[in-house]
C-alpha cells in the first residue's frame, strides 16, 4: 500500500514536471522557402504568459512529413525579445515538421510545429 502511494506521488511529480515547460507559446514566425542550393532564414518566436521569452536554449529537428530525408538539426541564435533565428537549406518543398527540444530553468520542453515550405 505504501509503495502504491509512493508510486502515485512520483507520478504526480513527473506529470507536473512535464506540464511546467509547456506554458511556452512557440510559433514559427518565418518558415524557410525552398530553392536548390539556397538557404533561407527560419524565425521562431517564443513567449510565456504573453511576455517574450528570451535566453532559451533549444534545437529544432526538421523532418519531412511524408518522406524520409533524415533529420536536419538547427541551432538558433537568440535575437532578444523572444525572437530566435536560424537558417536552413532544405532538399525539397512541401510539408515539414519541426521538433523543438530545449531546456529552461532545469526542465526540458518540447514542441512540434508542422509547416509548409514553398518553392521559390
Ligand atoms: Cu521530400
Amino acid at each position: 500500500m505504501k509503495k502504491w502511494i509512493a508510486g502515485f506521488m512520483l507520478l504526480m511529480v513527473l506529470l507536473s514536471g512535464c506540464s511546467e515547460g509547456s506554458d511556452y507559446e512557440i510559433t514559427l514566425k518565418q518558415a524557410p522557402k525552398y530553392k536548390a542550393g539556397e538557404s533561407y532564414p527560419v524565425v521562431i518566436e517564443i513567449s510565456q504568459d504573453g511576455q517574450p521569452a528570451s535566453g532559451l536554449e533549444f534545437s529544432a529537428f526538421l523532418e519531412m512529413a511524408k518522406m524520409d530525408h533524415g533529420s536536419i538539426e538547427l541551432n538558433f541564435e537568440d535575437k532578444g525579445n523572444g525572437i530566435y533565428e536560424s537558417s536552413v537549406e532544405l532538399p525539397m518543398a512541401g510539408e515539414w515538421v519541426a521538433n523543438i527540444e530545449g531546456e529552461a530553468d532545469g526542465s526540458a520542453f518540447e514542441h512540434v510545429i508542422t509547416f509548409e515550405v514553398e518553392k521559390e
